[in-house]
Formats: C-alpha cells, sequence, structure tokens
C-alpha cells in the first residue's frame, strides 16, 4: 500500500511549542497542495477522547486513538498532524505500528519538540506550571507525572534555536515534500 499518506506525531511537554508549530506544518502543507488534518491535543480532548483524564490509562488510550485515526488519514493518502503530550515510549511505539500497519513502512515520523522542562516552565503561557506547583493540577507532566524522553525521534526540534516556521520546514524537509 502506497498513498503517500503520512502521519506525523509531535511528542513533546506542554508548553513546548507542539501546536504552534503544527499548525504552521498545516498551512505549509496545504500550500503544498496536500490534503492535511490536524489532530491537536486540544480538539482530540474535546471530541475523540472526550472523558479521558490524565491518568496512564487514559494518556495511552487517547494517544492510540490518535494513532489509529491518523493511520485511517494516511491510508487514504492524506497527511495527519498530530501534536499530544504522548509522554510514554511505548505508547508513541503502539502510535507508529497502528500507523505502520494501515498505511505501511516508512508512513510514521515521530517529531520531538525538545523544548526543556525549564524554559516550558519558564515560559509558562497558560500557567499550568504554576498550577501544577501549587498542587492544583494532578498528575502534570514533567511536575508530578513522567515525560520519557524519545530515543527514536525522527526528527529532533531545539526550539531554542530554531524559530517556528525554521521547525515547520526542517520537519516538510524530512518528509520529503519540502
Ligand atoms: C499534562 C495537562 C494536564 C496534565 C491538563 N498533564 O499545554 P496544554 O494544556 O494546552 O496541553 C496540555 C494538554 C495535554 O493533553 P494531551 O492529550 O496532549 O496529553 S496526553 O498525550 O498525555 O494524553 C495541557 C492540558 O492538556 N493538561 N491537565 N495533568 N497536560
Amino acid at each position: 500500500l502506497a498513498t503517500g499518506g503520512r502521519a506525523v506525531l509531535f511528542t513533546g511537554l506542554s508548553g513546548a511549542g507542539k501546536s504552534t508549530i503544527a499548525a504552521r506544518l498545516v498551512e505549509l502543507l496545504l500550500e503544498a497542495g496536500r490534503t492535511v488534518t490536524l489532530l491537536d491535543g486540544d480538539e482530540v480532548r474535546t471530541h475523540l477522547s472526550a472523558g479521558l483524564g490524565f491518568a496512564k490509562a487514559d494518556r495511552d488510550t487517547n494517544v492510540r486513538r490518535i494513532g489509529w485515526v491518523a493511520g485511517q488519514i494516511a491510508k487514504h493518502g492524506g497527511i495527519a498532524v498530530c501534536a499530544p503530550i504522548a509522554p510514554y515510549a511505548a505508547t508513541r511505539a503502539d502510535a507508529r505500528a497502528l500507523v505502520e500497519e494501515q498505511a505501511g513502512p516508512g508512513s510514521f515520523t515521530l517529531v520531538h519538540v525538545a523544548t526543556p522542562l525549564a524554559e516550558c516552565e519558564a515560559r509558562d503561557r497558560k500557567g499550568l506550571y504554576a498550577k501544577a506547583r501549587r498542587g492544583e493540577i494532578a498528575e502534570f507532566t514533567g511536575i508530578s507525572d513522567p515525560y520519557e524522553e524519545p530515543t527514536d525521534a525522527d526528527v529532533t526540534l531545539d526550539t531554542r534555536a530554531l524559530s517556528v516556521d525554521e521547525s515547520a520546514r526542517a520537519v516538510l524537509t524530512h518528509l520529503g515534500l519540502g
């Protein structure tokens, strides 16, 4: 099966820049004439994963659902751009397998948005880290819940060195669509 469909899974901490870079990548892919579906963390949790929380089992279910839907999109020639935290290595591997089973080997790209915790917390755009430090948000990734750094990322983005546009273009180039 080779429809040219692809799935891109961004992973990284809250506030790392996943959504912003994903949105720019979507723009660039649309300009290139591709059919793109954005599966952003917030929207997925409102619809596809409504009712799920942040315990490990719920995060795993969320990320596997994203993987399955992304695989369906890729199977039919679209490009799925996904931006959950996806904190667990084994679950990211499940998502990769779900995509590649449906859309073929090489159809999945893992992008690590590698903004360090200290930087995400210093920015704290939504005030979530401050709340997590005060104990007002339980199981907060990086503070009171794990984030397993990827060792199998296809692309690693240092957002302290790259602009949003440069980051998105680095992914586009890796995809061979730039
Ligand atoms: C992490 C949380 C939590 C906890 C709410 N831990 O920066 P945001 O706000 O807009 O994005 C984060 C989002 C994470 O949801 P995901 O579906 O991406 O997570 S996972 O892949 O682990 O299923 C954050 C907000 O939800 N948020 N509580 N406890 N992030």
